[in-house]
């Protein structure tokens, strides 16, 4: 028989099985049953960035792309909101929970529970400071203390290893403003004439940075400020409407220094504002449902997953605001 014939023939034997599966809405039961989606609950920090909203977008598109169903949650930067979204997908019986924890500490508990419950837990993006390793499987996101050392090596390298600094902490008791603030001091030990006067937390948003730049500008110091360290874009952003207002030159008179990468701060390099930034790639989506999947069909997967870092400045700014998608 021509291959066609055979091929038409096949296909019309196989039609009252395809009919009785998609026409008639309920499956027969001899029919394989489809597997059932993956549904994964996401318990993310809140929308304080530009980071976090390129971060939320990515995990939402990716799970979209996959056909995962997401359960996702915004704890408006709040710990107990946070604790509340993984009690709930406890209940609702989710496959796996994901999440990016605020602060580092006082996880232990509702880990345990989820433990309890059987549901495997991949970290994003911030890590946890718990004794029992146990209590999650993998955790995907950047070295902060690196992305600190990075910023501070390129400060040193401008300002010929003399800065009197200043520097915009992240939340208080996150892992990244722990970290960035660690890695950056680390190599300031090793340079006797770059200093930090003061610092305080922006929380990483905008508006704060701006409020806590514009009240380090006032003090007595505040003439004295030769740089800025903020640990993340949106606070450098901020602190560059306060230095202007305060009749100073940002990225002249004061030198600055930020983490993310985000579009904004191109932006802002190309301006002249600020002058570098190192990057922190929000776009975890894809690893972190790599992760799930391979959990769900009982792969081993890396207990530390690291997205690398780059350092961008002033020079290739131009050129690098075009492709930024975030
Ligand atoms: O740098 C900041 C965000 O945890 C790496 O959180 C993240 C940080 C990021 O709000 O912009």
């Amino acid at each position: 028989m021509h291959r066609f014939a055979r091929r038409s023939l096949l296909a019309a034997a196989l039609l009252p099985a395809v009919m009785l599966v998609s026409g008639c809405g309920k499956p027969e039961s001899s029919a394989p049953a489809a597997t059932p989606k993956l549904r994964v609950g996401f318990a993310q920090i809140g929308a304080e960035s530009d980071w976090r909203k390129a971060n939320s977008d990515s995990i939402k598109r990716e799970a979209e792309k996959r056909g995962i169903e997401l359960v996702f949650s915004d704890a408006q930067q709040k710990q107990e909101n946070q604790n509340k979204a993984l009690r709930n997908f406890i209940a609702q019986k989710v496959d796996v929970i994901a999440f990016s924890p605020v602060v580092e500490t006082g996880w232990e508990p509702v880990l345990k529970e989820i433990k309890a419950a059987g549901i495997p837990v991949v970290l994003t993006d911030r890590a946890v400071d718990v004794s029992d390793d146990s209590l999650f499987v993998t955790f995907i996101g950047a070295d902060f203390v690196e992305e600190g050392r990075q910023a501070a090596l390129w400060l040193a390298e401008a300002t010929g290893g003399k800065a009197t600094i200043v520097e915009l902490q992240g939340t208080p008791g996150s892992a990244p403003a722990i970290d960035r603030k660690k890695g950056f001091e680390e190599v300031l030990a090793t340079k006797p004439d770059m200093k930090i006067i003061k610092s305080q937390s922006g929380e990483f948003t905008r508006a704060k940075g701006r409020e806590v730049m514009e009240t380090f500008l006032k003090s007595p110091e505040g003439a004295s400020i030769t740089a800025l360290y903020a640990h993340n874009d949106d606070m450098a952003i901020g602190a560059i409407e306060a230095i202007k207002e305060a009749g100073r030159t940002p990225g002249k008179d004061i030198v600055i220094v930020s983490i993310d990468a985000v579009k904004a701060a191109f932006e802002a390099m190309v301006a002249g504002d600020l002058n570098c930034t190192v990057e922190c790639n929000p776009l975890l989506g894809p690893q972190l449902f790599d992760a799930v999947e391979a959990i769900a069909a009982k792969k081993p997967v890396e207990r530390r997953i690291v997205t690398p870092a780059k350092v961008y400045t002033q020079k290739t700014a131009a050129e690098d605001v075009k492709t930024r998608v975030y």
